[in-house]
């Protein structure tokens, strides 16, 4: 088995940040935000975040909020809650929050929150117990969880939860990886696990797990590097991420690799993006790989980070 390759990782995610004329850019340029946060995340895990210059980056992220307080995925574009929390979290990983308006960004993301505890993704106003998640690590980042009704917004979560212990993204929906992280996270946050079944549940995560090492999303699906991510952070959450072999998912994000040119993909020989490379990385993080930042399964940043923005205000 090879090794992570992190110099190729930093140079592949430091190109893509170049070609903003790239096939992969002008598909994801609506999504550029969520992008930045990503690459600058894993740069960050691989402890190689000054490489960019960061006032170029907040130069830019700050020019795509909007009077409403909310951030869009580029310059031009609409405000979402997924692009806000990007642009939070970016702006963490600088340790340059201090630029923000932290009651306007709240301000936007409280307008968000439904008479039953739900919360929109955007004045469209789809509901999904995703956006729970991205307003309450949001606003828990900012010091500003007193803005919503955090007991209503528990509740609903709650509500999402399904018989074999997961959580689906409305009440009744089926359970699926990516929205039992978001679940999760929004209860870690608030100190509200003890709403989740912890054995019942474990069991379902584990068996995510498959003949490869890799983990998958649903039952009978394919495995897929991302959902290194999902899985082994709603694991850790509960605190059950012994029961998968560690070493089994080590090897299979590793083989993911495109260890000429760098980044990873989500299954072997597929191509590479920045997405899976991140989730790689931070999966990797996870099950304690070494020379990594350590990463907070909740927040979704380096938990140096974390600790700055708890412990040092
Ligand atoms: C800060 C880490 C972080 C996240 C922000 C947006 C968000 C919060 C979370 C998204 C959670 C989610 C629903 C992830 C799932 C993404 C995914 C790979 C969906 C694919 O679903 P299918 O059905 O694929 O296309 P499968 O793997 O089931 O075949
Ligand atoms: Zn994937």
């Amino acid at each position: 088995m090879g090794e992570l390759v992190v110099d190729k990782h930093v140079k592949y995610i430091l190109s893509v940040e170049k070609r903003k004329d790239s096939f992969e850019s002008v598909v994801l340029e609506h999504l550029r935000m969520n992008g930045a946060y990503w690459g600058l995340a894993t740069l960050d895990i691989l402890g190689k975040l000054d490489a960019l210059d960061s006032n170029e980056v907040i130069e830019w992220i700050m020019k795509c909020q909007h009077e409403s307080g909310g951030f869009a995925g580029n310059i031009g574009h609409d405000p979402h809650m997924l692009y806000t929390l990007s642009a939070v979290q970016v702006l963490a990983l600088f340790d340059k929050l201090n630029v923000l308006d932290a009651d306007k960004v709240a301000n936007y993301i409280s307008g968000l929150q439904n008479e039953d505890g739900s919360f929109s993704g955007d004045e469209w106003g789809e509901v999904d117990s995703r956006f729970s998640y991205l307003a309450i690590c949001c606003l828990s980042i900012l010091h500003r969880l007193d803005k919503i009704n955090v007991e209503k917004a528990v509740n609903y979560i709650a509500s999402c939860k399904n018989v074999d212990g997961g959580f689906g993204c409305t009440p009744g929906g089926e359970s699926h990886a990516g929205q039992i992280f978001c679940c999760l996270g929004a209860l870690a946050i608030t100190g509200s696990l003890h709403h989740v079944d912890k054995d019942l549940l474990g069991w379902w995560l584990c068996e995510r797990q498959v003949k490869s090492g890799g983990l998958n999303g649903r039952p009978e699906k394919l495995p897929d590097v991302c959902y290194s991510w999902w899985v082994l952070s709603s694991l850790i959450m509960i605190d059950r991420v012994h029961w998968i072999n560690k070493d089994k998912l080590v090897k299979f994000i590793l083989n993911c690799q495109d260890t000429e040119n760098g980044g990873i993909s989500d299954r072997p020989e597929d191509a590479v993006d920045v997405y899976h490379t991140y989730f790689g990385v931070a999966g990797l993080s996870l099950l304690e790989y070494p020379g990594l930042k350590a990463i907070d399964p909740a927040h979704a940043l380096p938990v140096d980070v974390v600790n700055r923005i708890f412990f040092q205000k």
